[in-house]
């Protein structure tokens, strides 16, 4: 199985498990994601994701001993199988969290920055291997990476291929936060868990305004707001948040859409 999927009360956790090869991608491997995304969407009781690595690395990108010798018009084709990946971990409507319990290089570190909050472990780190073998960040480095870190430093991690210490990432606000290794994946399950209990679709909204910012002038993004809010409005996590802040105790959020 080249990944694993562990079901809890109300959040999947997806291991990337080929540990032999460093959790390096492969084609069967990105399927088995891109199913697993679409069976945690359709489950209405899963409303957050967790995503990690088995063994010592989190991924090392594009399996090269896959494209060794292979047409260019194939490279193009393994990212015909990769880019909807992407897409739909950012479009997925529920928070997803990765856990970067290792170094997550080339299409893996783009993967770990695809998702909504990032962790990483203190002995984590995160190389743009692309430069190392002639190639450009895929899987979306060259939208993250700039938006995330600013273009000086964009340009520098994409030509310079040097792995990126997780503190110096989390520094930088390429990632939320380090935790000790040891402590990575109580940290994650925690957050987790939390996102899991927490006004589902809000977030999905919030992940939907957030992204679309990237493009949108601000006439065009108050717009999308209004629209937005008047959808999360209609939630019953939006009348129980408010319900429970008059009445001073804790919400208890369904994320039930209606
Ligand atoms: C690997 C890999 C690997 C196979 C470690 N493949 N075996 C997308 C689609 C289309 C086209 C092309 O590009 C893309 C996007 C990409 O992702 S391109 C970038 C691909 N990734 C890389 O270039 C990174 C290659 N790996 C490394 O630089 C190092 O392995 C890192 C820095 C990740 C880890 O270094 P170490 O901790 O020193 O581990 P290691 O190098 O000793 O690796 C352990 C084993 O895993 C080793 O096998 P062995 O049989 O000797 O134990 C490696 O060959 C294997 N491995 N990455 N991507």
């Amino acid at each position: 199985m080249t990944i694993l999927v562990e079901t809890h009360a109300d959040y999947r956790l997806i291991t990337l498990n080929r540990p032999e090869r460093l959790n390096a991608l492969t084609v069967e491997m990105a399927e088995a994601l891109s199913t697993a995304l679409d069976a945690a969407e359709a489950d209405k009781s899963c409303r957050a994701l967790l995503i990690t690595g088995a063994g010592r690395a989190f991924c090392a990108g594009q399996d090269l001993t896959a494209i060794v010798g292979i047409a260019p018009a194939e490279i193009g084709n393994l990212l015909d199988h990769y880019n909807p990946l992407i897409a739909k971990l950012r479009a997925l409507p529920m928070p997803v969290v990765c856990a970067v319990n290792g170094v997550a290089a080339g299409a893996g570190a783009n993967l770990a920055l695809a998702c909504d909050i990032v962790l990483a472990g203190e002995g984590a780190s995160f190389v743009q291997a692309f430069a190392r073998i002639g190639l450009i960040p895929d899987c979306g480095g060259t939208w993250f990476l700039p938006r995330l870190v600013g273009m000086a430093r964009a340009r520098a991690l994409a030509m310079l291929a040097e792995p990126l210490p997780a503190a110096t990432a989390a520094e930088w606000g390429m990632i939320w936060q380090v935790v000790a290794d040891d402590r990575l994946m109580a940290e994650a399950h925690a957050l987790a868990a939390r996102l899991a209990g927490a006004a589902t679709l809000g977030l999905a909204l919030t992940k939907r305004a957030l992204d679309a910012a990237e493009t949108n002038d601000l006439d065009n993004q108050l717009e999308l707001e209004r629209d937005l809010q008047e959808e999360a409005s209609a939630s019953p996590d939006h009348t129980e948040g408010v319900r429970a802040f008059l009445e001073k105790r804790q919400p208890v959020f369904t994320g039930r859409r209606s």
